[in-house]
C-alpha cells in the first residue's frame, strides 16, 4: 500500500513542474541549472526511497515462508539426521549433507525399501482393490509366500519331489540319470534355473534393436573368485559345510556325498576361472557376437542348443539359423570342454551340483532352514572377504544385512504378477497432481537445457541445432502412468497360474506363467521400454528407439520429489536427476571422434578440465578409482547441476513464494544445493572399484567445486576446497 501511495505522489509532482518548465525557458542560465540540479536530485532521492521500499516488500513482506507440513517435516528430520552442520559447507559440503549417512542409509536404498513396503500395504490389503478375475491371485500367491507354517510343514518333500522329476538323486537311492541334454532342458525351462550359462530375451543395444535370445554368463556364487584370496582356504571349508547342510536338510547323510559336495565345489571354481574379468562391461551389454545356433553347436558342442533353447523359448520357433547374441563365446567354448571332458565322467556328481544349484534358485519357496543356510553362507564369508554381502534392488546394489521374508514375498509377488502391482502401485504411489508436478519439472529442465545449448562453447550450430531438435523430439513417460489407467485385461487373468498344492508348486507355476508372459511380451509388437521400467524401480531410463524417456513412479518421491516440497528441492534433487537422464543422451558427443565438426580442441580442453578438477580433490580414505574411467559420469553430474540450477533460477524470476524448510537456515538457493548433494548420500567405503561413476563425496565436490554460483551462495572464501582459482564448464 505504502509503496503505491508513495509512487502516485512522485508522478504527480512531476506532471505539475512539467509546465512550469516551459513558462521560465526565458530566464538565466544559473537559474535554470540549479533547478534542473535540484530537480535531478529530488527525482533521485525519490527513485532511491522507492528501490528501498520495493527491496523491503519483497525480502520481508513475502519473503520465503517456511512449509509446515508434514512431508515437509519429514524431510528436514532426514537432512537434520543425515548432516552434520558443525562442519563448513565450502571445505567439506559432502559431511555437511551426508556426514552421518552411516547412520541414516543412503537415501536410494532408503526408497528402494520404503517402495517395498510400499508394496507390501498394497498386498496386505486385498480388499481395497477392484481387481478382474484372476488378479486375486497375486494377493494368494502373497499369502500363501508369506505362510511359513504351511512350507515348514510341507518340509523337504515338495522338493524331492522335483528331483524325481529330474531323475533322482543317488543318495536317495533309485537314481536313473535323464540324459544330460534332457536334464538342462527341463532346468531352463522348467525351473528356470541356469546352471552354466544364462538365457534370456533382450532388445539389442544397437539399430534397429530386435528382442533377441541372449546367451550370457551363469550368475555363480560370486565367492569362489579370487584364488589370491587370503582367507580362501576358510572360505572354501565354509562353502562345503555349507553344502553339506543342504544334504541333511534334504534328508541325506552328509558323510555319504563329501566327494560330491567337493567335486561340486570343483565345478563353481572351474567357471569361476572362464569368466572373462570386466563382466560389468558386458553386464551393460557392450560386447557381444551375433552368432547362429549352428555355429555355437560348433564352438560349444557338449550342448544340444537348439532343443534347450526352443525348449525355454516356447512358443518362438527356432532353427539352426537362428542368431543368438553371444556375450563370451569364449567362455562357451571352456565350459563346453569341461562338460565333455570332467563332468560327464562324474555323471551322479554334476547330478548333486545341479541340485546343489537348484536348492539356491528355489530357495525363496523353500522351507526357512535352506535361507537361513545359505544367509549364513553369506555372512561368513563376508566376514571373511572383508565384502559384506550384496543385494540388487531397483537396479542398484545395497548392502543389506537381513532380508525379511516379506521382503522376498513382495520380490517374488512383483516379478511374477507384474502387470497387476504396477497398476496397483502407480494408483497408490502416483496420483495425477505428482504427475503433472513432475511433467511441470521436467519440462522446465528441457527448456533450460534447449536454451542453454546455446552457451555450451565447443558446439558447433549444426550439432546445436541437431541436439536442440533431439531434446524439441524427445517424449517422457512419467510414472509411466497411461499404463495404469489401461491395463491390458489379457495380461492380467494368469490363466496359467496353478495355486497349490505346495507352495513350491506355486511357485513353479509362476516361474512358467512370467516366462510365457516375458515371451509373448516380445512376440508383440515391439514396446520394449514399458518391461524394462519397472514402476517401483528407481532408474530412469532412456529407449533409443523410441526417443522416450521413462522416469519410474517409484523414483519421482520423497526425499526426491514431492508436489508439496519447496522448489528449492526439487529442483536441486528430481531436477538434477532428470537434467541427468538428458545429458546422458549426448554422452557420444564427448568420446573421441564423437563430434568431428565441434571444435574439439575446446571440447578437449574442458574434459581435462573436469579431469583435473576431479583428481585435484581429495578422494575418501581407501578408495581407489580411475578419473579417466568417470569422465562421462562427472560431466553428466556437473553438467545436470549446472543445468538444474538454471532452470530453478528462472523458476524464481517467474514465480513467488518460494518456501523453505523450517529451522534449517538455509536460503532458497542454498537449499538447493543442499538437496542436490542429498541424493548422492552414501556410505563412501562401500563404493566398488569398478564403478563407472565417481564416489559420493566426489559427486557432490566435483559439480559444486565447477560452480559459480555455490561460491556465491554459500559466501565461501578464497582458497576454500569448493572455491578453486578456475572453473570448467564443459556443459
Ligand atoms: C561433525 O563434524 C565435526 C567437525 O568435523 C566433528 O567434530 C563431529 O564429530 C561431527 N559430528 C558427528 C555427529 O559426526
Ligand atoms: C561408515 O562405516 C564404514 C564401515 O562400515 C566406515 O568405514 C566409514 O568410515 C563410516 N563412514 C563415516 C562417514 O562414518
Ligand atoms: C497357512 O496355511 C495353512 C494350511 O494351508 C492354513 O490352514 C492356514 O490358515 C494358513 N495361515 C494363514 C495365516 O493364512
Ligand atoms: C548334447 O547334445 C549334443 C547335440 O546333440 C551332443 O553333441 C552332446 O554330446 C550332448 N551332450 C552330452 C553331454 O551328452
Ligand atoms: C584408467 O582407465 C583408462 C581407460 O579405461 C585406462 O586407459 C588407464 O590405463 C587407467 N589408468 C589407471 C591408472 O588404471
Ligand atoms: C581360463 C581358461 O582355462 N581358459 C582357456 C579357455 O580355452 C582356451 C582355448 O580355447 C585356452 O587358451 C584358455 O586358457
Amino acid at each position: 500500500m505504502w509503496t503505491e501511495q508513495a509512487s502516485g505522489s512522485g508522478t504527480r509532482r512531476r506532471r505539475e513542474r512539467s509546465p512550469e518548465e516551459e513558462l521560465h525557458t526565458t530566464q538565466d542560465g544559473w537559474w535554470q541549472m540549479t533547478l534542473r540540479a535540484l530537480r535531478t536530485l529530488l527525482l533521485f532521492s525519490i527513485i532511491l526511497g522507492l528501490s528501498l521500499l520495493l527491496w523491503g516488500y519483497v525480502f520481508q513482506g513475502c519473503g520465503p515462508s517456511p512449509c509446515k507440513t508434514s512431508v515437509c517435516q519429514d524431510l528436514l528430520d532426514l537432512y537434520l539426521a543425515s548432516g552434520n552442520t558443525s562442519v563448513a559447507p565450502c571445505t567439506d559440503f559432502f559431511s555437511f549433507a551426508c556426514g552421518n549417512i552411516n547412520r541414516t542409509g543412503s537415501p536410494f536404498q532408503a526408497l528402494a525399501e520404503e517402495n517395498k513396503r510400499r508394496v507390501r500395504r498394497i498386498l496386505e490389503t486385498p480388499g481395497s482393490w477392484r481387481l478382474a478375475p484372476g488378479e486375486e491371485k497375486a494377493f494368494e500367491f502373497y499369502n500363501s509366500c508369506m505362510n511359513m507354517s504351511a512350507i515348514e510343514a510341507a518340509g523337504a518333500s515338495p522338493f524331492r519331489q522335483v528331483i524325481e522329476e529330474l531323475g533322482g538323486w543317488s543318495i536317495f537311492g533309485n537314481w536313473t540319470p535323464l540324459d544330460f541334454n534332457q536334464t538342462l532342458s527341463l532346468l531352463m525351462s522348467q525351473y528356470g534355473h541356469f546352471p552354466f550359462f544364462r538365457a534370456y530375451l533382450k532388445p539389442l543395444p544397437t539399430p534397429p534393436y530386435l528382442p533377441v535370445i541372449q546367451i550370457d554368463q551363469p550368475e555363480l556364487d560370486v565367492l569362489l573368485k579370487q584364488k589370491q584370496e587370503p582367507n580362501y582356504a576358510q572360505i572354501l571349508r565354509e562353502y562345503l559345510s555349507y553344502l553339506n547342510r543342504l544334504v541333511t536338510l534334504l534328508g541325506g547323510d552328509p558323510t555319504k556325498v563329501g566327494n560330491d559336495a567337493s567335486y561340486s565345489l570343483f565345478i563353481n571354481s572351474q567357471l569361476n576361472q572362464f569368466l572373462r574379468p570386466g563382466e560389468q562391461q558386458q553386464a551393460q551389454g557392450k560386447v557381444f557376437e551375433m552368432v547362429t545356433i549352428d555355429q555355437l553347436q560348433r564352438v560349444a558342442p557338449a550342448i544340444d542348443w537348439l532343443s534347450c533353447l526352443q525348449a525355454t523359448f516356447a512358443p518362438m520357433s527356432l532353427s539352426p539359423s537362428y542368431r543368438v547374441a553371444v556375450h563370451d563365446l569364449e567362455y562357451l567354448k571352456n565350459m563346453s570342454q569341461l562338460i565333455e571332458k570332467d563332468l560327464m565322467k562324474h555323471r551322479d556328481f554334476l547330478q548333486s551340483h545341479i541340485i546343489f544349484g537348484l536348492v539356491k534358485t528355489l530357495s525363496p519357496a523353500l522351507d526357512s532352514q535352506f535361507q537361513e543356510a545359505h544367509r549364513s553362507l553369506s555372512q561368513k564369508v563376508g566376514e571373511l572377504t572383508g565384502r559384506p554381502p550384496m543385494v540388487r534392488t531397483a537396479g542398484e546394489e545395497f548392502f543389506q544385512p537381513v532380508h525379511p521374508r516379506w521382503m522376498t514375498c513382495v520380490e517374488k509377488t512383483e516379478a511374477f504378477f507384474e502387470p497387476t502391482l504396477a497398476t496397483l502401485f502407480i494408483k497408490e504411489t502416483f496420483k495425477p497432481s505428482t504427475h503433472s508436478a513432475a511433467m511441470e519439472l521436467f519440462t522446465t529442465i528441457k527448456d533450460t537445457f534447449i536454451s542453454h545449448l546455446h552457451t555450451v562453447p565447443w558446439m558447433d550450430r549444426e550439432t546445436r541445432a541437431e541436439a536442440q531438435d533431439r531434446l524439441t523430439q524427445l517424449q517422457v513417460k512419467m510414472g509411466p502412468s497411461e499404463w495404469a489407467l489401461k491395463p491390458d485385461p489379457a495380461r492380467q487373468e494368469y490363466d496359467d497360474v496353478q495355486l497349490g498344492p505346495s507352495f513350491l508348486q506355486t511357485f513353479l507355476s509362476c516361474v512358467r506363467s512370467r516366462q510365457a508372459r516375458v515371451i509373448q511380451g516380445f512376440l508383440q509388437p515391439f514396446s520394449s521400454h514399458r518391461w524394462q521400467v519397472l514402476p517401483w524401480g528407481l532408474k530412469a531410463s532412456y529407449s533409443i528407439p523410441d526417443h522416450v524417456m521413462v522416469f519410474p513412479a517409484g523414483l519421482l518421491q520423497p526425499p526426491f520429489f514431492h508436489p508439496g516440497y519447496p522448489r528449492a528441492v526439487n529442483f536441486g534433487a528430481a531436477g538434477s536427476i532428470m537434467a541427468r537422464e538428458l545429458l546422458h543422451i549426448f554422452d557420444q558427443l564427448l568420446l573421441p571422434g564423437g563430434c568431428p565438426a565441434c571444435d574439439t580442441r575446446a571440447l578437449q580442453k574442458a574434459l581435462l578440465c573436469l579431469e583435473r578438477l576431479y583428481a585435484a580433490l581429495p578422494s575418501p580414505k581407501g578408495t581407489s578409482f580411475n578419473v579417466s574411467r568417470t569422465l562421462l559420469e562427472d560431466a553428466a553430474d556437473a553438467g545436470a547441476l549446472a543445468i538444474a540450477l538454471k532452470a530453478y533460477k528462472k523458476r524464481l524470476v517467474l514465480f513467488r513464494g518460494e518456501t523453505i524448510l523450517p529451522n534449517l537456515d538455509l536460503s532458497p538457493r542454498q537449499l538447493f544445493f543442499r538437496s542436490y548433494a542429498q541424493v548422492m548420500c552414501r556410505d563412501p567405503s562401500t563404493q566398488d572399484p569398478q564403478d563407472i561413476r565417481s564416489p559420493p563425496t566426489l559427486r557432490v565436490h566435483g559439480p559444486l567445486s565447477d560452480s559459480p554460483a555455490f561460491t556465491t551462495h554459500f559466501r565461501c572464501p578464497q582458497g576454500a576446497l569448493l572455491n578453486p582459482p578456475s572453473r570448467c564448464q564443459l556443459w
